[in-house]
């Protein structure tokens, strides 16, 4: 009888150390201590036999039970832990990998300077307008102060399109004037705005593309004069070349839609390769500017007795060349990856007056 059992613990042992997973594992404690399992049989037969031999066979089955449930807790902890080891293997990550792929996009000189000229004017207060491509007589020219027989009008400056309106053609824009005046016709003064965009010029060489960037600058209020465009222009190129020694003047110059006009310089040093701005003693033209002419504020409803203020425009295409050292203007319109490559910025960069505008 006990050697039956002493048998028996062995073959349950060997049984219960080569079940591969927790699910054999269970199945075979139902089949040994379950309701009706093998031990728990045995364990009842205990009572049908001869009392003197009862406490004995009890004791011993007893002992056969909790020996039963010690192996299968040891293999149940064993399959436990290889099955955690199988799976922090199966799920092993590499936490030196970045959190994101790199980025291999590249945002455009052009993009990345509107993203700086919009940071610095937003800081002085400027919002930014917006406007259509294709415009009409009216708006780019008209309302602009344009006598009708302005050379700009020519076939050979402006891109005219088959399209007519009041039996003139539609045109693209060849300034981003046109911003401002529907801006100032659907809006009450005072004005602080920019306009950046793309226009086009029927002119196309080494320094010219039909199609290039602008942003102009209109602001208008009662009392606004030539000092304040002074010094929002002066802070502005430094901002944008983040040097505090810029210096600059201002020479006369004629606009149909400005009066007084002006070209505004600003210091610089050139050398055989390239162009340094802050340093030396020669000059570069920079952007173009005036008083609003009175003109062009009764052509959009506003009384010259009662509002006035500066306006002023300047290439984007050029200034990116400026300050990042590009030679050719060229390659900013062929959409070639090499270059983009080298000129361009990193997406998620993006240009603050706080936080630098390139970093
Ligand atoms: C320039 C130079 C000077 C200008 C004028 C206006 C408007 F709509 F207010 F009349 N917008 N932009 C302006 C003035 C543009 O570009 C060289």
């Amino acid at each position: 009888m006990l050697a039956d059992i002493d048998a028996l613990k062995a073959e349950i042992e060997d049984a219960v150390e080569a079940a591969p997973d927790l699910g054999r594992l269970e199945q075979l404690r139902v089949e040994l201590l379950g309701k009706k399992g093998r031990v728990t049989e045995l364990v009842k037969g205990v009572s049908s036999l001869p009392p003197e031999e009862r406490p004995k066979a009890g004791q011993a089955f007893n002992q056969l039970k909790r020996q039963i449930e010690e192996v299968l807790a040891e293999r149940r902890t064993a399959l436990a832990d290889e099955a955690l080891h199988a799976r922090l293997l199966a799920e092993r990550i590499d936490v030196t990998l970045p959190a994101r792929p790199r980025a291999e996009g590249r945002i455009h000189p052009v993009s990345q300077v509107t993203d700086e000229l919009t940071a610095i004017f937003a800081d002085m207060g400027f919002a930014v307008a917006e406007g259509p491509d294709i415009e009409n007589d009216f708006h780019n020219f008209t309302a602009l102060n344009f006598p009708p027989e302005h050379p700009a009008r020519d076939m050979h400056d402006t891109f005219f399109l088959e399209a007519e309106e009041n039996g003139r053609p539609l045109l693209l824009r060849t300034h981003t004037s046109t911003i401002q005046v529907r801006h100032m016709m659907a809006n009450k003064p005072p004005y602080r705005i920019i306009a950046p965009g793309r226009t086009y010029r029927c002119d196309s060489d080494a320094t010219h593309t039909p199609m290039f960037h602008q942003v102009e600058g209109l602001v208008i209020d009662r009392r606004t004069h030539m000092g304040h465009l002074k010094g929002c222009l002066i802070d502005f190129v430094r901002a944008y070349f983040e040097r505090d020694d810029i210096t600059a003047r201002f020479r006369p110059s004629f606009f149909p839609f400005t009066e007084p006009s002006a070209e505004m310089d600003i210091g610089c040093r050139r050398t055989k390769e390239e162009i340094v701005v802050g340093e030396g003693s020669d000059w570069l033209e920079i952007l173009g500017c005036g008083m609003v002419h009175p003109n062009v504020l009764r052509a959009v409803g506003l009384d010259p007795a009662e509002w006035q203020g500066f306006a002023f425009g300047m290439g984007i295409d050029r200034i990116a060349m400026l300050k990042y050292g590009m030679p050719d203007l060229r390659p900013f319109f062929e959409a070639d990856l090499a270059w983009l490559r080298h000129y361009g910025f990193v997406p998620l960069d993006l240009p603050t007056t706080f936080g630098g505008l390139t970093r």
